[in-house]
Protein backbone atom coordinates (compact mmCIF):
# COMPACT_ATOMS: atom_id res chain seq x y z
CA UNK A 1 0.00 0.00 0.00
CA UNK A 2 1.26 3.22 -0.87
CA UNK A 3 0.70 6.58 0.68
CA UNK A 4 -0.14 9.70 -0.68
CA UNK A 5 0.57 12.83 0.37
CA UNK A 6 1.21 16.54 -0.24
CA UNK A 7 4.64 17.83 1.13
CA UNK A 8 3.73 21.14 2.18
CA UNK A 9 7.41 22.75 2.59
CA UNK A 10 9.86 25.86 3.05
CA UNK A 11 13.32 24.65 1.70
CA UNK A 12 15.56 25.05 3.66
CA UNK A 13 18.08 22.10 3.81
CA UNK A 14 16.02 19.68 5.79
CA UNK A 15 12.97 20.44 3.32
CA UNK A 16 14.95 19.23 0.43
CA UNK A 17 15.66 15.95 1.78
CA UNK A 18 12.25 14.96 2.96
CA UNK A 19 11.11 16.16 -0.78
CA UNK A 20 14.31 13.73 -1.77
CA UNK A 21 13.09 10.82 0.25
CA UNK A 22 9.28 11.39 -0.67
CA UNK A 23 10.57 11.27 -4.39
CA UNK A 24 12.84 7.84 -3.92
CA UNK A 25 10.81 5.78 -1.60
CA UNK A 26 8.15 2.98 -3.70
CA UNK A 27 5.95 3.98 -0.42
CA UNK A 28 5.14 7.26 -0.75
CA UNK A 29 3.38 8.23 -3.62
CA UNK A 30 3.77 12.37 -3.82
CA UNK A 31 1.35 13.64 -5.37
CA UNK A 32 2.18 17.23 -5.16
CA UNK A 33 4.08 20.05 -2.99
CA UNK A 34 2.97 23.21 -1.95
CA UNK A 35 5.16 26.21 -0.38
CA UNK A 36 5.14 28.45 2.20
CA UNK A 37 6.98 31.42 3.37
CA UNK A 38 8.85 30.46 6.56
CA UNK A 39 12.93 29.41 6.33
CA UNK A 40 13.67 31.68 3.57
CA UNK A 41 10.79 33.96 1.62
CA UNK A 42 7.94 32.49 -0.26
CA UNK A 43 9.93 33.26 -3.62
CA UNK A 44 13.04 32.03 -2.77
CA UNK A 45 11.64 28.87 -0.95
CA UNK A 46 9.20 28.20 -4.05
CA UNK A 47 12.51 28.44 -6.47
CA UNK A 48 14.58 26.33 -4.21
CA UNK A 49 11.78 23.59 -4.23
CA UNK A 50 11.66 23.60 -8.17
CA UNK A 51 16.15 23.35 -7.99
CA UNK A 52 15.37 20.32 -5.97
CA UNK A 53 13.02 18.67 -7.87
CA UNK A 54 15.66 18.86 -10.49
CA UNK A 55 18.22 17.04 -8.36
CA UNK A 56 15.41 14.32 -7.40
CA UNK A 57 14.23 14.04 -10.71
CA UNK A 58 10.77 14.93 -10.13
CA UNK A 59 9.28 16.39 -13.45
CA UNK A 60 5.65 14.72 -13.16
CA UNK A 61 5.51 16.37 -9.37
CA UNK A 62 3.38 19.69 -9.50
CA UNK A 63 4.50 22.27 -7.13
CA UNK A 64 2.31 25.16 -5.90
CA UNK A 65 3.37 28.46 -4.45
CA UNK A 66 1.05 29.44 -1.18
CA UNK A 67 1.27 31.84 1.38
CA UNK A 68 4.04 34.70 1.36
CA UNK A 69 3.15 35.68 4.89
CA UNK A 70 1.56 34.40 8.67
CA UNK A 71 -2.02 34.78 8.97
CA UNK A 72 -1.21 37.38 11.70
CA UNK A 73 2.35 38.38 12.46
CA UNK A 74 5.23 39.72 10.07
CA UNK A 75 7.39 37.75 8.05
CA UNK A 76 10.67 36.04 9.99
CA UNK A 77 13.09 33.93 8.13
CA UNK A 78 15.51 31.61 9.45
CA UNK A 79 18.81 33.10 7.52
CA UNK A 80 21.21 32.64 10.55
CA UNK A 81 20.76 28.93 9.69
CA UNK A 82 19.43 28.38 6.20
CA UNK A 83 21.62 31.29 4.52
CA UNK A 84 20.34 34.32 2.51
CA UNK A 85 18.71 32.02 -0.57
CA UNK A 86 17.69 29.14 1.87
CA UNK A 87 19.46 26.56 0.39
CA UNK A 88 23.30 27.88 0.80
CA UNK A 89 25.90 25.63 0.77
CA UNK A 90 24.94 24.14 -2.80
CA UNK A 91 24.96 25.39 -6.46
CA UNK A 92 21.36 25.30 -7.08
CA UNK A 93 20.46 23.66 -10.48
CA UNK A 94 18.45 25.01 -13.29
CA UNK A 95 14.10 24.93 -12.23
CA UNK A 96 12.76 21.74 -13.11
CA UNK A 97 9.33 22.32 -14.00
CA UNK A 98 6.94 25.76 -13.99
CA UNK A 99 4.95 25.98 -10.98
CA UNK A 100 1.09 25.61 -11.30
CA UNK A 101 -0.66 28.33 -11.91
CA UNK A 102 -3.21 27.33 -8.51
CA UNK A 103 -2.93 29.05 -5.19
CA UNK A 104 -1.57 26.38 -2.57
CA UNK A 105 -4.62 26.57 -0.69
CA UNK A 106 -6.51 25.92 -3.31
CA UNK A 107 -4.39 22.82 -4.92
CA UNK A 108 -4.60 21.38 -1.23
CA UNK A 109 -8.50 21.25 -1.48
CA UNK A 110 -9.24 20.51 -4.82
CA UNK A 111 -6.82 17.39 -4.35
CA UNK A 112 -8.16 16.40 -0.83
CA UNK A 113 -11.61 16.52 -2.08
CA UNK A 114 -10.79 15.45 -5.64
CA UNK A 115 -9.55 11.97 -3.82
CA UNK A 116 -11.42 9.06 -1.93
CA UNK A 117 -12.40 10.25 1.61
CA UNK A 118 -9.15 9.02 4.25
CA UNK A 119 -6.62 8.70 1.34
CA UNK A 120 -4.67 11.86 0.80
CA UNK A 121 -2.41 12.79 3.63
CA UNK A 122 -0.98 16.32 4.74
CA UNK A 123 2.74 16.64 5.81
CA UNK A 124 3.42 19.96 6.34
CA UNK A 125 7.53 20.98 7.18
CA UNK A 126 7.22 24.45 6.96
CA UNK A 127 4.66 27.20 9.08
CA UNK A 128 1.31 25.97 8.76
CA UNK A 129 -0.08 28.65 6.89
CA UNK A 130 -1.49 27.35 4.32
CA UNK A 131 -3.22 24.32 5.94
CA UNK A 132 -4.96 26.86 8.22
CA UNK A 133 -6.49 28.52 5.52
CA UNK A 134 -7.03 25.53 3.98
CA UNK A 135 -9.21 23.86 6.26
CA UNK A 136 -10.98 27.44 6.98
CA UNK A 137 -11.48 27.74 3.73
CA UNK A 138 -13.13 24.26 2.93
CA UNK A 139 -13.82 22.52 6.43
CA UNK A 140 -14.93 18.88 4.63
CA UNK A 141 -11.16 18.22 4.53
CA UNK A 142 -10.87 17.92 8.29
CA UNK A 143 -12.79 14.98 7.81
CA UNK A 144 -11.66 14.01 4.67
CA UNK A 145 -7.67 13.90 5.34
CA UNK A 146 -5.99 10.17 6.20
CA UNK A 147 -3.90 12.34 8.71
CA UNK A 148 -2.02 15.32 9.08
CA UNK A 149 2.23 14.69 10.20
CA UNK A 150 3.53 17.84 10.57
CA UNK A 151 7.45 18.56 11.70
CA UNK A 152 7.02 21.29 14.32
CA UNK A 153 6.85 21.82 18.22
CA UNK A 154 8.12 20.01 20.70
CA UNK A 155 6.88 19.27 24.63
CA UNK A 156 10.24 20.03 26.35
CA UNK A 157 12.55 21.92 24.28
CA UNK A 158 12.07 24.71 21.62
CA UNK A 159 14.47 26.10 18.90
CA UNK A 160 13.70 30.22 17.93
CA UNK A 161 12.86 30.72 22.41
CA UNK A 162 13.56 28.74 24.71
CA UNK A 163 9.33 27.08 24.39
CA UNK A 164 9.10 27.70 20.82
CA UNK A 165 10.14 25.86 17.45
CA UNK A 166 10.49 28.10 14.25
CA UNK A 167 7.69 26.41 12.61
CA UNK A 168 5.26 27.14 15.24
CA UNK A 169 6.23 30.44 16.86
CA UNK A 170 6.06 32.35 13.30
CA UNK A 171 2.49 31.68 12.11
CA UNK A 172 1.39 30.63 15.84
CA UNK A 173 -2.35 31.55 14.82
CA UNK A 174 -2.36 29.26 11.87
CA UNK A 175 -0.52 26.57 14.42
CA UNK A 176 -3.50 26.98 16.61
CA UNK A 177 -5.89 26.54 14.01
CA UNK A 178 -4.58 23.06 12.22
CA UNK A 179 -3.54 21.83 16.04
CA UNK A 180 -7.28 22.12 16.79
CA UNK A 181 -9.03 20.49 14.39
CA UNK A 182 -10.17 16.92 14.34
CA UNK A 183 -8.04 15.23 12.27
CA UNK A 184 -6.04 12.65 13.37
CA UNK A 185 -2.50 14.79 13.70
CA UNK A 186 1.08 13.42 14.35
CA UNK A 187 3.83 16.04 15.80
CA UNK A 188 7.19 15.37 14.92
CA UNK A 189 8.83 17.99 16.99
CA UNK A 190 12.05 18.76 18.37
CA UNK A 191 12.24 15.70 20.26
CA UNK A 192 12.44 13.26 18.20
CA UNK A 193 13.87 15.33 15.32
CA UNK A 194 16.87 16.41 17.41
CA UNK A 195 17.52 12.13 17.36
CA UNK A 196 17.91 12.67 13.50
CA UNK A 197 21.49 14.03 13.56
CA UNK A 198 23.55 13.99 9.82
CA UNK A 199 26.87 12.03 11.75
CA UNK A 200 30.10 11.86 9.88
CA UNK A 201 29.10 7.72 9.53
CA UNK A 202 25.88 9.15 7.90
CA UNK A 203 28.24 11.56 5.43
CA UNK A 204 30.27 8.68 4.86
CA UNK A 205 27.49 6.17 3.35
CA UNK A 206 25.92 9.13 1.53
CA UNK A 207 29.58 9.60 -0.43
CA UNK A 208 29.86 6.66 -1.35
CA UNK A 209 26.71 6.75 -3.74
CA UNK A 210 29.14 9.33 -5.73
CA UNK A 211 26.53 10.71 -7.61
CA UNK A 212 25.13 14.14 -8.56
CA UNK A 213 22.29 13.80 -5.69
CA UNK A 214 24.40 12.86 -3.19
CA UNK A 215 26.78 15.35 -4.22
CA UNK A 216 24.15 18.15 -3.83
CA UNK A 217 22.99 16.10 0.11
CA UNK A 218 26.43 16.19 1.26
CA UNK A 219 26.99 19.94 0.62
CA UNK A 220 23.43 20.45 2.11
CA UNK A 221 24.92 19.24 5.45
CA UNK A 222 28.21 20.14 5.34
CA UNK A 223 26.27 23.84 5.39
CA UNK A 224 24.06 22.82 7.81
CA UNK A 225 26.91 21.64 10.15
CA UNK A 226 28.71 24.58 10.37
CA UNK A 227 25.33 26.49 10.27
CA UNK A 228 23.92 24.52 13.27
CA UNK A 229 27.71 24.45 15.24
CA UNK A 230 27.32 28.40 15.51
CA UNK A 231 24.12 29.32 15.64
CA UNK A 232 23.33 26.17 18.50
CA UNK A 233 26.27 24.83 19.23
CA UNK A 234 25.40 21.36 17.75
CA UNK A 235 27.97 18.17 16.67
CA UNK A 236 25.81 17.06 14.72
CA UNK A 237 23.25 18.57 12.92
CA UNK A 238 19.44 17.79 13.12
CA UNK A 239 17.85 16.55 10.35
CA UNK A 240 14.33 17.69 10.75
CA UNK A 241 11.49 17.33 7.91
CA UNK A 242 12.23 13.78 6.46
CA UNK A 243 11.26 12.28 9.63
CA UNK A 244 7.62 12.69 8.89
CA UNK A 245 8.43 11.01 5.57
CA UNK A 246 9.75 7.84 7.35
CA UNK A 247 7.36 7.57 9.77
CA UNK A 248 4.53 7.33 6.78
CA UNK A 249 7.05 5.15 5.36
CA UNK A 250 7.56 2.68 8.75
CA UNK A 251 5.71 3.98 11.11
CA UNK A 252 8.04 1.64 12.95
CA UNK A 253 10.86 3.85 13.27
CA UNK A 254 8.91 6.54 15.27
CA UNK A 255 7.56 5.38 18.48
CA UNK A 256 4.31 7.65 19.60
CA UNK A 257 2.34 8.48 22.46
CA UNK A 258 -1.26 9.85 22.17
CA UNK A 259 -1.50 12.89 24.05
CA UNK A 260 -3.48 15.99 23.99
CA UNK A 261 -1.89 19.09 22.15
CA UNK A 262 -2.42 22.43 22.37
CA UNK A 263 -0.68 25.98 21.04
CA UNK A 264 -0.29 28.80 23.64
CA UNK A 265 -0.94 32.16 21.71
CA UNK A 266 -1.27 34.38 24.78
CA UNK A 267 1.59 33.25 27.10
CA UNK A 268 4.42 36.44 27.70
CA UNK A 269 6.93 33.59 27.56
CA UNK A 270 5.20 31.02 25.88
CA UNK A 271 4.19 32.28 22.78
CA UNK A 272 4.07 29.32 20.48
CA UNK A 273 4.77 26.90 22.80
CA UNK A 274 3.01 23.32 21.88
CA UNK A 275 1.88 22.55 25.48
CA UNK A 276 1.49 18.53 25.86
CA UNK A 277 -0.62 16.57 28.05
CA UNK A 278 0.96 13.91 29.63
CA UNK A 279 -1.31 12.80 32.02
CA UNK A 280 -2.32 9.30 31.41
CA UNK A 281 -4.71 8.10 30.65
CA UNK A 282 -5.19 9.73 27.51
CA UNK A 283 -8.46 10.88 27.17
CA UNK A 284 -11.27 9.10 24.77
CA UNK A 285 -11.42 10.11 21.57
CA UNK A 286 -7.75 11.97 21.43
CA UNK A 287 -6.90 12.55 18.28
CA UNK A 288 -3.67 14.11 18.84
CA UNK A 289 -0.24 12.12 19.26
CA UNK A 290 3.43 12.98 19.30
CA UNK A 291 6.67 11.32 18.31
CA UNK A 292 8.87 10.55 20.77
CA UNK A 293 11.86 8.01 19.84
CA UNK A 294 13.57 7.77 16.85
CA UNK A 295 15.35 4.27 15.03
CA UNK A 296 18.71 6.54 14.18
CA UNK A 297 20.15 4.04 11.93
CA UNK A 298 16.66 2.43 10.28
CA UNK A 299 15.55 6.23 9.38
CA UNK A 300 19.13 6.83 7.89
CA UNK A 301 18.98 3.56 5.64
CA UNK A 302 15.29 5.00 4.30
CA UNK A 303 17.58 8.38 3.42
CA UNK A 304 20.34 6.97 2.18
CA UNK A 305 18.31 4.41 -0.18
CA UNK A 306 15.98 7.16 -1.54
CA UNK A 307 19.27 8.85 -2.24
CA UNK A 308 20.13 5.81 -4.56
CA UNK A 309 16.61 5.12 -5.89
CA UNK A 310 16.02 8.94 -7.15
CA UNK A 311 19.16 8.21 -9.78
CA UNK A 312 16.93 5.84 -11.83
CA UNK A 313 13.54 8.00 -11.17
C1 LIG B 1 15.49 24.61 11.33
C2 LIG B 1 14.39 25.37 10.86
C3 LIG B 1 14.24 26.66 11.32
C4 LIG B 1 15.12 27.18 12.26
C5 LIG B 1 16.17 26.42 12.74
N1 LIG B 1 17.00 26.90 13.70
C6 LIG B 1 16.35 25.12 12.25
C7 LIG B 1 13.33 24.83 9.95
C8 LIG B 1 13.46 23.41 9.40
O1 LIG B 1 13.25 23.40 7.99
C9 LIG B 1 12.38 22.59 10.10
O2 LIG B 1 11.22 22.42 9.30
C10 LIG B 1 11.96 23.39 11.29
N2 LIG B 1 12.10 24.77 10.76
C11 LIG B 1 12.79 23.14 12.55
O3 LIG B 1 12.60 24.13 13.48
CA1 LIG C 1 11.06 23.13 7.05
Amino acid sequence: MTRKIILDCDPGHDDAIAMILAAGNPAIDLLGITTVGGNQTLSKVTHNTLSVARVARMSDVPVHAGCARPLVREVEVAEGIHGDSGLDGVELPEPISQIGSRHAVDYIIDTIMEHEPGTVTLVPTGPLTNIALAVRKEPRIAERVQEVVLMGGGYHTGNWSATAEFNIIVDPEAAHIVFNEKWPLTMVGLDLTHQALATPEVEEKIKAIGSECSEFVLGLFAFFRKAYKEAQGFEHPPVHDPCTVAYLIDPSIVTTQKVPLDVELRGELTLGMTVADFRAPAPEGCTTQVAVDLDHERFWNLVIQAIEAVETR
